[in-house]
């Protein structure tokens, strides 16, 4: 009998809930033919370069989703859900902090971490978990009703978390089981039929949108599901030429003529949907609720602790000249500000440490009995090593930020007065009861094996850097 993978679920997995979410949000079909066709353009444009940063295969096939969730025990169903599909918690985000807009939540992503797991299917999900006991959002009162709430719902049934403890445990799952499996998770990240709670809804709405999209209702949804494009500026330009309307800006690094770093995002807000609410008499009426979206994404080199601070410290200049000159738009600011602080190509990237890259002997390096040099920057200089980029798998804090604001109706309100209540990376291991990996070590771990399988190749006394 055929059994079923653990990444052959995650593909499964990631194609059907693309199928679903393009039935309940017909523009997301639309983002996603479109991105299509500029893949496509960009691949005839430029040939192979186009690939540089993952097959097209795998940029065709890549999505990332995002969902929000209650409580820590919700979020510990999740993490098995998404184990059994080999992805593991990544990266830690206070989404608090970022927003200017009352965005009460913290968060993770689940995704693969092996290099071969990641070319097989790249799936990944943006996880936020509620802050309810964050004080300059909830009164303890509010907290504790919500609280209340939150405990006594069921998020995930049963028989779906039995059959994901049993893929994880396996490795694999019967094709029937696989089945099953397939379906009662598309179902469980679906929009729910079963009628909101108006009164208690808006009481939340009042002070977060996204409170009262977690927290107002008895189940959860994807709320947006993104396409990977290869030139996301020409991306932008086609859709707004479709008529669909797209916030004012791309996210993250700005267009310019050098080596494509991090992410950068854009998105629209979609319809409104029917959906079915339950007024104080006890009666339902039909309503409607626009919480989900349409995103795309286009990715870049993962940057170094080194370059991450660099890319922070930049958008700060940004901040501070956009500030001083508002007629001046933002994309030329930011376009300057990098040509003058980042280095234009990716050896100089590589030499000057700020991206991550994996390292190979170049196969036509001196053979004339001379010494390489020691450095990685004069290896790379002198022909005798190769550099493949190494892509960012992960999300931007404030981009992340931008994406949930532009996409809610109200500001919120937020009691700045009020001490926050701390969370960190390690807080949220414990809550998910797994470890949240630190992407940096990650991409760092990837680089170092192969510079260890160079310094070996080469037979250098030490290992370069
Ligand atoms: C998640 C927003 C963050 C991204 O791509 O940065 C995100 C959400 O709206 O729940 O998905
Ligand atoms: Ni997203």
């Amino acid at each position: 009998m055929s059994t079923i993978s653990q990444w052959q679920l995650r593909a499964a997995f990631a194609a059907r809930l693309s199928e679903m979410y393009g039935q309940e949000v017909p523009a997301y079909t639309t983002l996603v033919d479109v991105s299509r066709e500029v893949n496509e353009d960009v691949l005839r444009a430029r040939g192979a370069d186009a690939e540089r940063l993952g097959s097209i295969g795998r940029v065709t096939a890549e999505r990332h989703g995002a969902i929000r969730v209650g409580t820590p025990r919700e979020l510990r169903q999740v993490a098995r859900i998404f184990g059994a599909l080999g992805m593991h918690p990544v990266g830690f985000y206070d989404l608090r902090e970022a927003a200017a807009s009352a965005v009460p939540v913290v968060s993770t992503a689940f995704r693969p971490v092996d290099g071969e797991e990641l070319a097989r299917n790249p799936f990944r999900v943006f996880t936020s978990m509620l802050t309810p006991a964050d004080p300059r959002f909830f009164d303890a009162e509010l907290r504790s009703r919500l609280e209340a709430f939150l405990a006594d719902r069921e998020l995930f049934p049963p028989e779906l978390l039995a059959l994901a403890d049993r893929a994880t445990a396996e490795g694999e799952l019967p094709q029937q089981e696989a089945e099953r499996f397939l379906h009662l998770a598309v179902r469980a990240f679906e929009l729910s039929a079963e009628p909101v709670d108006r009164t208690w809804y808006e009481t939340l709405e009042r002070i977060s949108a996204v409170a009262a999209d977690i927290g107002g209702v008895r189940s959860t949804h994807i709320n947006h599901l993104t396409p990977r494009v290869l030139d996301i500026d020409e991306l932008y330009r086609r859709m707004t030429d479709r008529g669909i309307e797209m916030i004012d800006t791309i996210q993250g690094p700005p267009a310019w003529t050098g080596p494509d770093v991090l992410l950068r995002q854009t998105s629209f807000r979609a319809l409104a949907e029917p959906r079915a609410m339950r007024t104080p008499d006890g009666s339902v009426i039909s309503g409607a609720l626009r919480v989900r979206f349409g995103e795309v994404e286009a990715r870049g080199i993962a940057l170094t602790r080194e370059g991450r601070a660099l890319y922070d410290e930049l958008l700060g200049h940004i901040d501070e000249q956009a500030s001083r000159n508002p007629s001046e738009p933002r994309g030329e600011i930011a376009r300057a500000v990098w040509e003058r602080h980042l280095p234009g190509s990716e050896q100089e990237l590589a030499a000057r440490g700020l991206a991550y890259f994996t390292y190979q002997p170049s196969p036509d390096r001196p053979r004339d009995g001379s010494r390489p040099p020691v450095g990685i920057g004069e290896l790379l200089r002198q022909g005798w090593v190769r550099a493949e980029p190494i892509v960012y798998e992960d999300f931007l804090p404030r981009s992340a930020a931008g994406i949930f604001q532009s996409n809610l109706s109200g500001e919120g309100t937020r009691h700045s007065d009020q001490q926050g209540t701390a969370y960190d990376a390690d807080w949220l291991s414990g809550a998910i009861g797994r470890d949240v990996l630190d992407p940096f070590a990650l991409y760092e771990q990837q680089q170092n094996d192969s510079l260890a399988h160079l310094a070996r190749e080469l037979g250098l006394t030490g290992t370069p850097s």
